[in-house]
């Protein structure tokens, strides 16, 4: 290597071409003990990651030194999901190094794309919530607010989906099979997370009646740190994820005895906490191990964050004035009574002290109203695992009953619903009870769902307290979501209107007067059609299929369950298939019908809609009469990645869940931004989308949430609706009959079972022909190119309101009381 390359080596954070080359060579050779000539492409990724991380190692440390400094006040966002997906784009476009790193890879032999393309998605979350945590992450850092992420380093993220003969199959996800360059392991950074053993009383010196608990048995959290920095403020958060490791002195005894293959295999056990994410969407499955790393995240994190409060305050009491914990989902909600009975048992509090610090420091968001995601721990389970948080919860319930009492009277009733512990059987901890009691806000995720769960789930609470109940509308960081993954549309707009809107999402409200100029408008279609051509080699390379890209291009993409409906749209997609069969000479506007979604591994009726739009799809696929008129397509493998090339080339966003039972959506907001015209039902953030892009640019269909209930009350049947709509009927016989599925007609009767004589909970009949008409509105439109490229822009212009930073400033403004930050981080973002 010539001196002057040598030279170059000893440059760690220059932010030119040539220095970034001299640390990916530096890094190859002195990180990674290889060179050039011989490292491959996993070797020349991690040597560009590591010099990513040089570069933002300073602005690193020099947050957290001014937050210390400052005594600023810390947002801790617990989450046992987060959804991050790829960060290398991401770093590079919040650093502004993006074509430089491209220009150093390009130099040293190695194409960006391929190099990107190396990256596995950190997959720690199943779907929305772990989503929209990460695109808080990106906001809290963006605004310049003091945020920091908690959760768990699960070893595999969210299974793999394959499909095979139509059928999902699970395959671990082993993303650190060859380790993580992001993530920063802190040996100093480890506490003790204890289980089991027993609470025992005594009497302290003063003559008050303390607890001690004793006997347990532990294992240690070990902080692992990946870097979240803002966009091009200097601003670098931290995402800390826990990961169990055993203690170290466990079992020495076995060793002694010679028992070493034992010894080995209860560190397993040990370390089994942080091993898999549970892969459950909205289902509730009580299984130890789930509350185990549930207060193993919970009890880290208390520890992380009282460690560095008493480093920088004297008074615990001033905690909430210093510290505001986010639980996201009821998930850390075991926050209440650990923090309890730290600052009673540790820190030697009373009761009413150490309840006014912990509720004014924490706050809680529901994100779903659906009762079987509503966790409910046994409490035998709790008893067994933590004695002495159960007894905390049992005195906060006590306490709780006693003022219900004082507030309603004796409504025997509404003590029931609202205890804590619910009696019965097998009494169980009611942990969104839980959470409206011990913290001091409630927020829903979108309009229509706080209101929902203020009338419904949370009614007697919402009575009782008012004023802790309050809406957050969700939303997505526009830097991922389309300054990365849709970089021509992005460039295009900033080319337009300058590009405030990136950390100013409202500003794109600029680009409505552009529906007027030709010019711009047949740039924005091409981009689109750009898009949707990229989206068909990518399908291309990835799964084979080829793409007819001069069709609508109408997308559906989320975790598979029946309240979204998923069957709606392939029940759509076959009726267009019997239309078009029975009308070969009928005109019809092309269509591609896109699904991408995992299913939980237990829920076997998702799992058979997954097959069953399979099936459809091999039906229309291989059928000639198709051809250029009809595709349908089932992707496996659904994935942050895989969003990021659907999102930026969709036509039509399918967005059509039951009235009531989507909480919020986010991919709605994605796919408006990207220009994709929403086909929706009033529920969730469809709602106020509406509000936004206006009603002629949106398609909405079907019964509302008064709709479903009135049906719901009047005696709904959905024999009726079947054998009213002749091509829904038909339809419904073919699948039952094995139209779908010759050599085994009887597979989809569950399916057809469930919507006729299990009378379609999920209304799918009842909403069918509506959806069948905004269908064909949709057609109509699209047949316009010119008005639909209107209503399009419509949407990437007005959904300002859907960004993220829009929703943590609300969370700052609202609940965390940290709104002075804020306005010093948008000053910040200028520079
Ligand atoms: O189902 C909701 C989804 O509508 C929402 O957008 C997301 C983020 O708030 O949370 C989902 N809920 C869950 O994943 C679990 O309750």
């Amino acid at each position: 290597m010539s001196t002057t390359t040598s030279k170059k080596l000893n440059v760690k954070t220059g932010m030119d071409t040539e220095s970034i080359k001299a640390d990916i060579l530096s890094h190859l050779r002195y990180s990674l003990a290889t060179d050039i000539e011989t490292a491959n492409k996993k070797e020349f990724y991690k040597s560009v990651v590591l010099s990513v991380m040089d570069r933002l190692h300073d602005s690193w440390l020099n947050t957290q030194k001014e937050y210390r400094e400052k005594k600023t006040k810390k947002i801790y966002y617990i989450s046992m999901e987060f959804l991050i997906g790829r960060l290398l784009d991401n770093a590079l476009v919040n650093l502004n190094l993006e074509q430089e790193f491209r220009d150093a890879c390009k130099d040293l032999g190695y194409d960006y794309e391929e190099i990107r393309d190396i990256e596995n998605d950190a997959a720690l979350g199943n779907g929305g919530l772990g989503r929209l945590a990460a695109c808080f992450l990106d906001s809290m850092a963006t605004l310049g607010l003091a945020g920091f992420g908690y959760g768990i380093k699960y070893d595999y993220g969210i299974f793999k989906q394959k499909i095979h003969d139509g059928y999902q199959i699970e395959r671990p996800d082993d993303w650190l099979r060859f380790g993580t360059p992001w993530a920063t392991t802190r040996p100093s950074v480890m506490y003790p997370v204890r289980f089991y053993g027993r609470s025992v009383p005594y009497t302290d010196e003063d003559g008050h009646l303390r607890f001690k608990w004793e006997n347990t048995q532990h294992v240690y959290a070990l902080a692992n740190d990946i870097p979240m920095p803002g966009f091009r403020n200097g601003v670098v958060n931290n995402l800390r994820l826990w990961k169990a490791t055993s203690p170290k002195s466990l079992d020495l005894t076995s060793f002694n005895q010679g028992e070493y293959i034992n010894a080995v295999r209860d560190i397993e056990l040990h370390e089994n906490i942080s091993r898999v994410l549970y892969p459950n969407d909205k289902i509730f499955v009580g299984q130890e191990l789930r509350l185990k790393q549930e207060y193993f995240l919970v009890s880290s994190t208390l520890q992380d964050i009282l460690r560095e409060y008493k480093q920088q305050h004297d008074d615990l009491r001033d905690l909430p004035k210093y510290v505001a914990i986010q639980c996201n989902d009821t998930h850390p909600n075991l926050a209440v009574p650990d923090l309890m009975r730290i600052l009673m048992d540790e820190e030697g509090f009373d009761w009413e002290t150490s309840w006014d610090i912990t509720v004014k420091t924490l706050s809680y968001t529901n994100h779903t109203v659906l009762p079987e995601a509503l966790e409910k721990w046994p409490v035998s389970m709790l008893r067994n695992l933590l004695p002495r948080h159960l007894q905390i919860i049992y005195e906060i319930n006590k306490r709780f009953i006693n003022k219900v009492h004082e507030h309603f009277g004796d409504d025997v009733n509404r003590v029931r619903r609202m205890s804590i512990i619910s009696e019965g059987e097998q009494p169980s901890v009611q942990m969104a009870n839980l959470g409206i009691v011990g913290t001091h806000k409630v927020n829903g995720v979108a309009a229509l769902h706080t209101d929902l769960i203020k009338k419904t789930i949370f009614r007697d609470f919402f009575e009782m307290y008012p004023e802790r109940f309050t809406n957050k509308t969700n939303g997505i960081t526009p830097r991922r979501w389309l300054k990365q993954c849709n970089k021509p549309l992005a460039d295009l707009i900033t080319s337009e209107i300058g590009d405030s809107w990136i950390t100013h999402l409202s500003d794109l409200r600029k680009l409505d007067d552009k529906v007027n100029d030709k010019k711009f408008m047949k740039k924005y279609s091409d981009i689109k059609q750009q898009n949707k051509e990229r989206l068909a080699a990518y399908v291309k390379e990835n799964y084979g299929f080829e793409l007819n890209t001069k069709a609508i291009f109408d997308i559906q993409i989320k975790r598979i369950h029946e309240y979204k409906r998923q069957l709606m749209l392939a029940i759509y997609a076959a009726a267009q298939y019997n239309y078009i069969k029975a009308n070969p000479d009928a005109p019809v506007v092309p269509r591609t019908i896109i699904f991408a979604g995992k299913a939980a591994p237990g829920y076997a009726m998702a799992k058979m809609f997954i097959k069953l739009i399979n099936s459809i799809s091999d039906k229309i696929n291989n059928d000639p009469d198709m051809e250029g008129k009809l595709q349908c397509f089932f992707l496996d493998n659904y994935s942050v990645t895989l969003a990021e090339q659907l999102i930026p080339a969709a036509d039509v966003s399918e967005q059509i869940s039951t009235a009531g039972m989507e909480a919020s959506g986010t991919g709605n907001m994605k796919f408006a931004l990207n220009g994709a015209v929403t086909i929706g039902t009033l529920d969730g953030a469809n709602v106020e989308i509406k509000e936004e892009v206006g009603d002629e640019n949106i398609i909405i269909f079907g019964l509302t949430v008064e709709g479903v209930e009135e049906l719901r009350r009047s005696g709904y049947s959905s024999w009726e609706y079947y054998n009213a709509d002749k091509a829904l009927k038909q339809v419904i016989d073919q699948i039952r009959d094995g139209f779908f599925e010759p050599d085994h007609p009887s597979l989809f009767h569950t399916i057809t079972n469930s919507l006729l004589d299990g009378n379609d909970y999920f209304l799918v009949l009842a909403d069918y022909p509506a959806y069948a008409e905004a269908q064909k509105e949709v057609d109509a439109l699209y047949s316009k190119p010119d008005e639909w490229f209107k209503v399009a822009l419509y949407n990437t212009a007005r959904v300002g309101k859907f960004s993220s930073d829009r929703t943590i400033s609300d969370y700052a403004t609202d609940i965390w009381g940290c709104e002075d930050q804020l306005n010093k981080g948008r000053e910040y973002q200028g520079s």
